[in-house]
């Protein structure tokens, strides 16, 4: 069956505003007022359209009582029902400080068939499309796996470039990438950018690896599922975050779970740039207009388009 078509025009409105709502704080060093504003604008849109939406990756908990919660049912209640996965600002950091690359971000697909993940981290690893299936596991050392990676690819190792959030906690990550020589790309956070850049060839980047949030693992992971590049994930839990899993359903802590396990069947995905990205520009302001641009993905029409709309003020 699949998501109707025309969800690429009506969802888009969603990572949009959410977009606009967090640029006036662009600079402002105010990341819970940035991810309100985002927040608020987000949750408006979405609760205007005829779906029957449920939030299966949230701000967080209903008990935390953020908007936009783990299991709120947002959309008019007419229409198709689909579940949503939302990260209206990725990268407070960003948008906080005014450096590059933060978003707003929304995923959705048919009703039960996205994971829930819960609000922990997790370890990732990913690559781009035209790969062998499986090709890679979290289990393999980092030295197995990038030589897997390098004979599928046909390119040294030498001439891959790996991905990496700059964290003490992938130290020893980075320096097995370092005795391999292969070369690393670090980032400070937006870790569902960092995945995504396995997609375009301009990113140059051949490997994402590392431990960063559970809900944007699912929401890069949608991204890939539409253009066929590869994901495995696996909860990294303290004890606390024990039963946040098990809250979720979970009942083996340890599973490690696959593109086609996180994402069943079709599924769209939409990141608008708030500052400026490098796969799209942040937003514009400009003679009483906003201008947003929008990365778009969709499973089933294979759509990978960069759309810009005009917002009157
Ligand atoms: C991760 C990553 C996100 O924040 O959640 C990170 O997935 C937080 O990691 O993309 P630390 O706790 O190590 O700071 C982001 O980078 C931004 O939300």
């Amino acid at each position: 069956m699949g998501l109707k078509i025309e969800y690429l025009n009506s969802f888009i409105k969603a990572t949009e505003r959410g977009a606009i709502g967090a640029y006036k704080f662009i600079g402002k060093n105010d990341k819970i007022s940035a991810d309100k504003g985002a927040v608020d604008e987000m949750r408006r849109v979405l609760n205007n359209l005829d779906v029957k939406g449920k939030v299966v990756i949230g701000e967080g908990e209903m008990d935390e009582a953020p908007m936009l919660f783990n299991g709120e049912n947002v959309g008019t209640g007419k229409g198709q029902k689909i579940d949503i996965a939302v990260d209206p600002l990725e990268g407070t950091n960003f948008v906080a400080k005014n450096l590059p690359n933060s978003f707003s971000v929304l995923a959705i697909a048919e009703s039960g068939k996205l994971f829930s993940a819960p609000d922990t981290y997790m370890e990732k690893i990913a690559i781009g499309q035209g790969l062998p299936t499986n090709l890679l596991d979290l289990d393999f050392s980092v030295e197995k796996n990038i030589k897997l990676l390098a004979d599928a690819s046909n390119k040294k190792v030498e001439n891959l470039t790996a991905c990496v959030l700059k964290r003490p906690r992938h130290d020893k990550i980075i320096s097995s990438l370092k005795n391999l020589n292969v070369k690393i790309k670090f980032i400070t956070d937006g870790d569902v950018l960092g995945v995504i850049s396995v997609l375009d060839k301009s990113m140059n980047v051949d490997i994402y690896l590392g431990i960063g949030g559970g809900p944007e693992g699912v929401l890069a992971a949608a991204a890939l599922s539409c253009l066929g590049g590869q994901i495995q994930v696996r909860l990294s839990l303290n004890k606390d975050d024990e039963t946040r899993a098990k809250n979720h359903g979970i009942l083996d802590l340890n599973k490690k779970y696959n593109t086609d396990d996180l994402i069943k069947g079709d599924v769209m995905f939409f990141a608008s740039a708030i500052t400026n990205g490098e796969l799209v520009k942040g937003v514009q302001e400009k003679e009483g207009y906003f201008y947003t641009s929008t990365l778009i993905m969709h499973k089933q029409s294979k759509t990978w388009k960069k759309i810009t709309n005009k917002h009157k003020k």
